[in-house]
């Protein structure tokens, strides 16, 4: 019996979106410039169709419950990264702090630096999305969307918006940065959701 001395290195096909290849790297996909942003100094600020609208800072984030995710990550440009590992507020913990107007159904995530990127309210609230702070173990690195990012693990990966500064609350859906230059609406990889039609 060779037992499991020489078992290759299995790849969980399962695990991989249609068109997607693995990659053991962790690649950086910014468009434009990385802003810097210091932790003290940031801003979430919660916006739209809110009752009350609030800018939280960084020790009102950090005092909120902190959770732990791992997650495959999928790059529309067909890259995918399996078991990231981010720490972070769940959305939902973050919005037990934000009541909603009966009629939002959209939010659109605001970035430092401009970037944009809209998902519906079902998207957003999953219990699974994170604002991440923390990579391997590691304080977020800035060109990885340090401070403070989005993760959509169930989207493609231009829906984890990094530096994220705003979460303005719609009634209906507005597209973001990419979603208007041709990137599908939604973006689920399984349904190799890419661009709109
Ligand atoms: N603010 C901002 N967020 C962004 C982007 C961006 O250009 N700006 N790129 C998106 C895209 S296309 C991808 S694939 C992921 C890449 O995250 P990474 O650079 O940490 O790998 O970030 C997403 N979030
Ligand atoms: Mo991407």
């Amino acid at each position: 019996m060779f037992g499991n001395f020489f078992k290759p290195k299995s790849v969980d096909t399962e695990r991989v979106p249609p068109g997607q290849v693995l990659t053991e790297k962790f690649p950086v996909l910014t468009y434009g410039p990385t802003p810097t942003v210091r932790p003290e100094e940031v801003r979430l600020e919660i916006s739209g169709q809110v009752e009350e609208p609030q800018t939280l800072s960084w020790a009102e984030l950090m005092s909120l419950p902190q959770s732990d995710l791992t997650a495959d990550f999928h790059c529309v440009t067909r890259w995918s990264k399996l078991d990231v590992k981010w720490s972070g507020i769940r959305v939902p913990d973050l919005m037990r702090q934000v009541r909603l107007k009966p009629q939002a159904r959209a939010v659109l995530v605001h970035c430092y630096g401009g970037y944009t990127t809209n998902l519906t309210l079902d998207d957003f609230l999953l219990e699974q999305n994170l604002l991440a702070h923390t990579l391997f173990g590691q304080p977020l690195p800035r060109e990885h969307g340090g401070p403070l990012r989005l993760v959509v693990p169930h989207l493609y990966a231009w829906k984890s918006a990094k530096w994220v500064r705003g979460l303005q609350f719609l009634d209906r859906e507005e597209l973001g940065f990419w979603e208007v230059n041709g990137y599908h609406r939604r973006g689920d990889p399984w349904k190799e959701e890419r661009f709109s039609d």
